[in-house]
């Protein structure tokens, strides 16, 4: 990761904040416009706690208003080891969405190889993950959950986190006849990884039921599950 800058840039409020121990302390949402990896390997430090289990949302708009700036962004746990990474999701400007459980948090923001320099804007805002379940599988299993019947214009939000060196995967069926059971998968989260989350907006106009499916496609253990249904809007 090299060396902090001195990062001194008129500017940027929260310098120094060019490692752990100076991080910037933020509190959730966080918002802020018109801060700078300047100069150049310069880092960004942003500290904060994490009081549920909940997923995190961390957008930086860089070359997207026009700035130079080609910023990597990363999220790291309090003794600094990467949860997760990202460098560009929206042309060159980094933005990631992770599950994470309760704990301090840092958010690091750099530029590409510590050579990039300019402003940038970031927001960063938690929402709560909602009822969890806590089970486990082995490898070619499946294990399903209902999620009881939604009324429409509800979203459902689902967190799936189980064992880092295994690839799980998440599903959401919607029920079709009970009589026999017929389902339709209306979701899928089958990202490489056992972090899956997946947002559904129910449509129509009656409740429908729901089912929610874990599939161990590589490796086995524990996983959390997590749902939170939010109604109306
Ligand atoms: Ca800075
Ligand atoms: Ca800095
Ligand atoms: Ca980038
Ligand atoms: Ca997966």
């Amino acid at each position: 990761m090299g060396q902090p800058a001195s990062g001194l840039f008129q500017g940027d409020p929260n310098e120094p904040n060019n490692s752990l121990a100076s991080a910037t302390e933020i509190s959730l949402p966080y918002f802020a416009e018109d801060l700078s990896i300047s100069p150049s390997g310069d880092l960004d430090f942003f500290a904060f706690t994490l009081e549920e289990r909940g997923f995190l949302e961390v957008d930086i708009d860089a070359e997207s208003r026009g700035s130079f700036l080609d910023a990597v962004l990363f999220i790291l746990d309090e003794s600094g080891n990467e949860v997760t990474s990202n460098d560009d999701d929206d042309g060159l400007d980094p933005a990631v969405r992770v599950s994470l459980n309760p704990g301090r948090y840092i958010v690091l923001i750099r530029g590409f190889l510590n050579v990039s320099s300019g402003t940038y804007d970031l927001s960063i805002f938690a929402q709560d993950a909602g009822e969890c379940v806590d089970s486990e599988i082995s490898q070619g299993e499946s294990e399903s959950w209902s999620l009881g019947e939604i009324e429409p214009g509800s979203s459902i939000q689902l967190m799936l986190e189980g064992p880092s060196d295994t690839d799980f995967d998440l599903f959401l069926y919607e029920v079709i006849s009970n009589n026999p059971t017929f389902t339709a998968v209306v979701r899928r989260g089958v990202s490489l990884s056992s972090r899956e989350n997946l947002r559904f907006r129910v449509s129509g106009d009656s409740a429908r039921e729901y089912l929610v499916t874990v599939s161990a496609f590589e490796g086995s253990g524990k996983y959390a599950l997590c749902r939170s249904i939010a109604t109306g809007n």
